[in-house]
């Protein structure tokens, strides 16, 4: 997913998933599973894209929701469904990795990942923009491990041969190019699926160059009546 486009403006630069089995060998992105079968549904809004083998198969399914026309508010919802075909049960690692560039820029956000109190799992994160809103929500179950850096350590890690674990670094991260990843450690019984399901919210909180042209023209014309109250005075 390289393309989210609210107000004519592109908020994303990459979002994709990798995943490993076991607890050797590198993490690998899932499109090297199979090539996708993908659908489109709920008219325009939805895709559904399959990628499987012997052992298991993956699901993303995406839901994307606008506003009307010429609206700030965007949503889009993700499951991830992966399906055990095997005898044995899976030791399945799965990880998010997402790139935004809120307001169309690359520089200059910061990011924040929050944990449920209860579960101890992580379960929101937070990219932080002066003119963008925006979070992401894991509805179930929340991540195990969790990571803030700047671009491009983490999609080093998911790419290179190491063994990775996200570093848990969740505090406030930024300014910079901020990207963030969570990494769900995930054991399926034979015959039996795990289930992701979240969904990421996008609200352009002002649109830039009216709000300061108006501010622009205000103080100008402030300027100009001091000026006229000076000079009659
Ligand atoms: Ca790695
Ligand atoms: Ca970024």
């Amino acid at each position: 997913m390289f393309n989210w486009t609210v107000q004519g403006q592109d908020q994303l630069f990459q979002q994709w998933f990798w995943y490993r089995v076991g607890n050797s060998g590198p993490e690998a992105p899932i499109n090297t599973i199979s090539p996708a079968v993908a659908v489109a549904n709920t008219g325009t809004r939805g895709l559904s894209a399959t990628y499987s083998q012997a052992q298991f198969s993956l699901r993303v399914e995406y839901l994307l929701t606008g506003g009307l026309l010429g609206g700030t508010k965007s949503t889009i919802g993700e499951t991830i469904t992966i399906n055990n075909l095997s005898l044995s049960t899976l030791d399945f690692h799965f990880f998010q990795y997402s790139d935004f560039d809120l307001g169309g820029s690359a520089a200059g956000d910061s990011v924040i990942i929050g944990k449920n109190l209860l579960t101890g799992l992580y379960n929101t994160a937070n990219q932080i923009h002066p003119l963008v809103t925006f979070q992401e929500s894991v509805h179930t179950p929340g991540a195990n491990h969790a990571e803030v850096g700047f671009f491009p350590n983490t999609l080093n890690k998911l790419n290179d041969l190491n063994t990775d674990t996200l570093s848990d670094i969740t505090g406030l991260t930024g300014p910079g190019d901020v990207n963030w990843a969570f990494q769900w450690d995930l054991s399926i019984a034979p015959g039996a699926s795990a289930i992701i399901s979240k969904s990421k919210y996008v609200e352009l909180t002002a649109i830039p160059e009216p709000t300061s042209m108006t501010f622009l023209l205000s103080a100008a014309a402030f300027y100009a009546m001091l000026r006229s109250r000076r000079s009659a005075s």
